[in-house]
C-alpha cells in the first residue's frame, strides 16, 4: 500500500511540530493491534514524526504502556481471543495509565461499538480499511492536545526563574502529605531557606546576576535532596521550601545543614561590607511534627518561619530549629 507522505499541515500538525520542537521531546504511540499488516501501514503514515511500539496481546500492551510510557494508545477492538473494549477498561482503572488518551481502531462499522468505545473513555474511533489522512489527522490532533496540556501542566506547576516547583504547587503537596503521614503516623518537616542580605546582592551585582544566584542556590537545593517523596519548591523572591514527607527533626536538620554547606560551597562572591564571608550564604529554619487528621499544617510552616528569624536574628548563615 502506498501512504502519501505529502498531506497537508493542518494547525494541529503546526502545534505538535512546535511543542516538538520546543521541548525536544519525540511523542511515542502504543499501536495494540493483532494484524501485522496494520501495524506496518501504521508505522508507515507515522514513524517519520513519531516513535512506534507496538503489542499484539493485552498482556503485551500492558507492559508496553508501563515501560514505553506512550503518550496515545491506538487500540483494534478485536484481538484476537480477546476484547480491546476489556483492555480499555484495565487501562483507565489504573491511575498512572489512565490520563493516556486511547483511540479504537476497528473493522467494526457498528455503531454500538462506537458508543462503547467512548462510553469507555476512548477520545476516538478510526474504522479499517485506514485512510491514512484521516488517521493521521486523529493520531495528530490528540497528541497534539496531550503534549500541550502535560506542557501547561508543567509550567502550571514549576517557577520559571529556577525550574523548581513553585508555591501552588508546594502548597498542594504539603497538604496532601500532611493527610498522609496523618494516616501512616510518620513524621512531616519543612526547611525554610532565605539567601542572606540578596537586597544588597542585586544592588551590588544587578538583578541578572541575582537571577543567576538564584538559579545556582535553587540546583543545590534540588540535588540536596534525596528521596524521590521530597519536594523543594522556591516559596517566593529568595526564599525557598523543602517538604519532607517520613523524615524527623533530626534527619531534617542534617539535610538543611547540608543545604547550607552547599550554597556555601557555591562561593559566590557577594562583598557588600554587611557579609563577614564575603560570599552568599543562607539563613535556614527546621520545624518537624507528627501530622494528625485534627490539627493543621499551618502550624508546621509558622514554626519553620519562626526558626528562620531566629537563624537571622543570631547572625545569619545558619541553621535553627
Ligand atoms: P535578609 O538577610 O534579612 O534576608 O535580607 P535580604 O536583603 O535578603 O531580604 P529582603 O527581603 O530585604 O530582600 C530580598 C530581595 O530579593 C529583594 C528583591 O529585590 C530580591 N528578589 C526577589 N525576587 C527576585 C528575583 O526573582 N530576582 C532577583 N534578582 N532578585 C529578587
Ligand atoms: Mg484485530
Ligand atoms: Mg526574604
Ligand atoms: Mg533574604
Amino acid at each position: 500500500m502506498q501512504v502519501k507522505q505529502c498531506l497537508p499541515e493542518s494547525p494541529m500538525h503546526k502545534l505538535l511540530d512546535q511543542i516538538v520542537q520546543m521541548t525536544g521531546y519525540r511523542p511515542r504511540l502504543l499501536v495494540v493491534d493483532d494484524d501485522p499488516v496494520t501495524v506496518a501501514i501504521l508505522r508507515m503514515i507515522f514513524e517519520r514524526k513519531i516513535d512506534i511500539v507496538s503489542a499484539a496481546t493485552g498482556t503485551a500492551a500492558m507492559a508496553q504502556c508501563h515501560s514505553a510510557r506512550p503518550d496515545l494508545i491506538l487500540l483494534d477492538i478485536n484481538l484476537g481471543e480477546e476484547d480491546g473494549f476489556d483492555l480499555c477498561q484495565h487501562i483507565k482503572r489504573q491511575p498512572d495509565l489512565a490520563g493516556i488518551p486511547v483511540i479504537f481502531i476497528t473493522g467494526s462499522h457498528a455503531e454500538e461499538d462506537e458508543v462503547q468505545a467512548f462510553k469507555l473513555g476512548a477520545v476516538d474511533f478510526i474504522r479499517k480499511p485506514i485512510s491514512p489522512f484521516i488517521a493521521e489527522s486523529r493520531v495528530v490532533t490528540h497528541l497534539a492536545l496531550q503534549l500541550q496540556t502535560a506542557l501547561l501542566k508543567r509550567v502550571a506547576h514549576s517557577d520559571g526563574l529556577t525550574g523548581l516547583k513553585n508555591r501552588r504547587t508546594f502548597d498542594e503537596e504539603l497538604e496532601r502529605d500532611w493527610k498522609e503521614c496523618a494516616r501512616t503516623g510518620w513524621p512531616l518537616s519543612v526547611i525554610m531557606i532565605d539567601i542572606d542580605y540578596f537586597k544588597q546582592y542585586n544592588d551590588n551585582y544587578g538583578h541578572l546576576a541575582g537571577d543567576a544566584c538564584l538559579r545556582r542556590v535553587a540546583s543545590v537545593i534540588h540535588a540536596a535532596l534525596c528521596r524521590p517523596s521530597d519536594c523543594a519548591a522556591r516559596y517566593g523572591g529568595e526564599e525557598f521550601t523543602c517538604l519532607l514527607p517520613s523524615t524527623d527533626f533530626k534527619g531534617a536538620l542534617s539535610v538543611a545543614e547540608n543545604i547550607r554547606s552547599c550554597i556555601s560551597a557555591l562561593a559566590i562572591a557577594h562583598r557588600d561590607g554587611a557579609t563577614a564571608a564575603q560570599i552568599v550564604t543562607a539563613s535556614i529554619g527546621v520545624a518537624s511534627c507528627y501530622p494528625s487528621a485534627d490539627a493543621g499544617w499551618l502550624d508546621l510552616l509558622a514554626a519553620a518561619d519562626h526558626q528562620l528569624y531566629r537563624a537571622k536574628d543570631s547572625g545569619r548563615d545558619r541553621v535553627c530549629g
